[in-house]
């Protein structure tokens, strides 16, 4: 029977764009392996899609002003079309607001309640009153109790990696309102995640093969003993409690998430109409699982879903779990918040998916946290995919169109063919062995020696100089294109299938293991040859790393913390009087009243958008600590707060509704 492998990426969540971190995070290497088993004829399943629900959805939902089902619809139609142009090749990208997962979430919660391993506790939690609801994991903020970070998260630390529960945190706030929470009663429905540790450890045990930093975290966090987890949260947005009692209650996102891997299984099934063939993969033993993850989703995937899997019983567990390292920005963490992304749908405008394909592999963080920079991104693909791979290739292809007409020459010397046809064997092998390891850097290096090794032998044997040696040298080169095309092809799948093009050899039922021979017969006829690649020059990098990352980077530079926020003294303010400004045509000079605090008075550049008469009377919010400065001479004591149109016009921002002026804003 075949080797069967169900092969996993962790659901992106469906509140925004991908960036680069995402890519090499949990999809170009997932898919690098998928594209290998299939070439090695393995029976093998690619499965992911959004996930949908959480706080992560809830709170950009809000920020975005529409529903929490418009904003995943949205999210989830860009992140497949990045996907699809990234070249990942799901067999089924599925999301976690389908009926199916809803219906086999609850089916999930119901059986491990069945079996005994849930149970209901009042508990009490954080609660906002300004925000009038529970706050969930991610709603709060505070200073981690393990190591002292100052604004993480309810749920984890991001600076030590801590699992927490929000009511741990330390001087906790809404990370919304800043209101310090209150604690709260409620009652919900706990994973009994404790009576699980023995298992876990002899079974993590067992699985060598799994990384180290799986392996370590797992069996570290057992060390410190597992704890039962809330697996239910006070949420309107979600997939309900399957009880009658727990109504308003939804599934905690990462309990119903994970069984997203089986729901999207089964809906591939349903798609490709043999409704039961998921059993193949999740019931049939044998099947290896791979869960491919960044290492924040390491807790998720090596100890809580297989707990819920060995809890439920139907299920085969993870075989492998595949987990990278962070991808650091220019030798800053990326981070969304604070805007110091590249987003996969930007960078793929500019460049062919090929080259951010081979560089993020190139530098694959696998074992340590990996740096994207802009010059090295170019310097490789331009030193060594280009150079290497593609001049290689060209240079054969243009030989064989003009010196032998486009055929593939008869060898003379069997012994030379034999010899290097070994060699390749052994390189194919090598690359092999490093996929079937997950070294998808070195693999990939492993691959491009064959270019390099296809080079010298081409420049030794000087073809051009001697017809008869030229013809052992272009059938042997002529094949190591071949091979070349198909060992790539997990890696840069748009490149490869190209050459395989001009090689006029169908892409369909390539084998990888037919790599290790030169099976292109002489005579055999090559379609064209050109070049597969355009070197990235100095101004595409240039403008890109202007254009994108020195606006970011302002951004970036602007993190305050919530003390250097609480600074500021903000205040709604009235405008008494408005007069033009002595030297010079745009400026206003206005005196605000500040209630308390006195009138202020404060130059202002509101000329362009608004009269006198419109600014007379109006409340606007005002810095009003702000240390004072001449603005042409005259003094401005405080500053109003506008932002933008779209013409470049200041808009001033105003209280919404009628609040007394001086008052604080918080
Ligand atoms: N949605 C992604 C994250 O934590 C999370 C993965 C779920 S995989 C079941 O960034
Ligand atoms: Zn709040």
């Amino acid at each position: 029977m075949k080797e069967r492998f169900l092969v996993t990426s962790a659901l992106p969540y469906a509140n925004g764009p991908l960036h680069i971190g995402h890519a090499i995070g949990a999809y170009i290497p997932a898919d690098v392996y998928v594209r290998y088993l299939r070439l090695k004829g393995k029976e093998v399943i690619y499965i992911c899609g959004t996930d949908e629900h959480g706080t992560p959805i809830s709170v950009q939902a809000e920020k975005e002003g529409v529903t929490p089902k418009e904003l995943v619809d949205k999210y989830h139609k860009i992140i497949k079309d990045t996907f699809d142009k990234l070249g990942i090749s799901f067999d089924n990208f599925s999301r976690t607001t389908s009926k199916l997962h809803y219906e086999l979430s609850r089916e999930f919660f119901l059986k491990i309640m069945e079996k005994g391993y849930i149970y209901k506790k009042r508990v009490s939690r954080p609660y906002c009153k300004r925000c009038k609801r529970f706050l969930p994991d991610r709603y709060v903020r505070g200073i981690c109790p393990e190591c002292g970070a100052k604004d993480q998260r309810g749920d984890q630390c991001e600076v030590c990696g801590k699992q927490l529960e929000p009511h741990e945190l330390k001087e906790a706030y809404c990370a919304i309102c800043k209101e310090k929470p209150v604690m709260k009663e409620t009652e919900h429905w706990f994973f009994k995640l404790s009576e699980f540790s023995e298992k876990l450890e002899q079974w993590i045990l067992k699985n060598e093969h799994w990384p180290p930093n799986a392996k370590n975290f797992s069996l570290g966090w057992i060390k410190k003993g597992l704890e039962d987890r809330a697996i239910t949260r006070d949420l309107d947005w979600g997939v309900p409690v399957p009880l009658e009692e727990a109504k308003g209650k939804v599934l905690y996102v990462w309990f119903d998430a994970p069984i997203g891997y089986i729901s999207a299984t089964k809906e591939w099934a349903i798609k490709i109409k043999k409704p039961e063939e998921w059993k193949k993969y999740w019931k049939d033993k044998g099947c290896k699982i791979v869960h491919f993850i960044g290492k924040d989703n390491i807790p998720f995937h090596a100890i809580i879903w297989p707990a819920m899997l060995m809890a439920h019983g139907g299920y085969n567990l993870p075989w492998q779990i595949s987990s990278n390292e962070y991808l650091n920005l220019e030798g800053r963490k990326m981070s969304t918040s604070r805007g110091w992304v590249i987003w996969l749908h930007d960078i793929l405008a500019k460049f062919p998916a090929d080259y951010l394909r081979y560089y993020l592999i190139a530098i694959n963080p696998s074992k340590h946290d990996a740096d994207f920079s802009l010059a090295e991104f170019k310097e490789k693909v331009n030193n060594e995919l280009i150079s290497n791979f593609g001049n290689f290739v060209y240079r054969v292809l243009s030989f064989i169109k003009s010196r032998f007409d486009g055929k593939i020459p008869e060898p003379g010397d069997e012994g030379e063919v034999k010899a290097i046809e070994e060699k390749v064997s052994k390189i194919v092998g090598e690359v092999e062995n490093h996929l079937e390891n997950f070294r998808f850097s070195q693999a990939l290096y492993a691959g491009m020696s064959l270019a390099s090794l296809g080079n010298e032998y081409f420049q030794q044997n000087e073809p051009w100089k001697n017809e008869e040696k030229a013809k052992d040298v272009l059938f042997i080169c002529a094949n190591l294109t071949r091979t070349l095309a198909i060992v790539m092809l997990p890696f840069i799948p748009f490149s490869a299938t190209r050459l395989l093009e001009m090689l006029n050899i169908k892409s369909e039922n390539l084998s990888w293991d037919s790599a290790k021979k030169f099976s292109m017969a002489p005579g055999h006829e090559i379609s064209e040859a050109k070049m597969l690649f355009r070197k990235i020059s100095d101004e595409a990098i240039k403008s890109f790393s202007e254009r994108y990352l020195k606006a970011k980077e302002d951004v970036a530079k602007k993190e305050i913390t919530i003390e250097d926020f609480n600074k500021l003294d903000l205040r709604v303010g009235k405008i008494i009087e408005v007069k033009d400004h002595e030297n010079a045509d745009n400026l206003y000079v206005l005196k605000i009243d500040l209630g308390a605090l006195g009138n202020k008075q404060v130059v202002a550049g509101l000329k362009r958008k608004y009269s006198k008469a419109e600014l007379l009377g109006k409340k606007v919010v005002v810095i009003a600590n702000l240390k004072a400065a001449k603005i042409r001479g005259v003094k401005s004591e405080c500053m109003l707060l506008a932002a933008t149109d779209a013409k470049g016009n200041p808009v001033l921002l105003i209280p919404e509704e009628e609040v007394p002026s001086g008052s604080k804003i918080k």
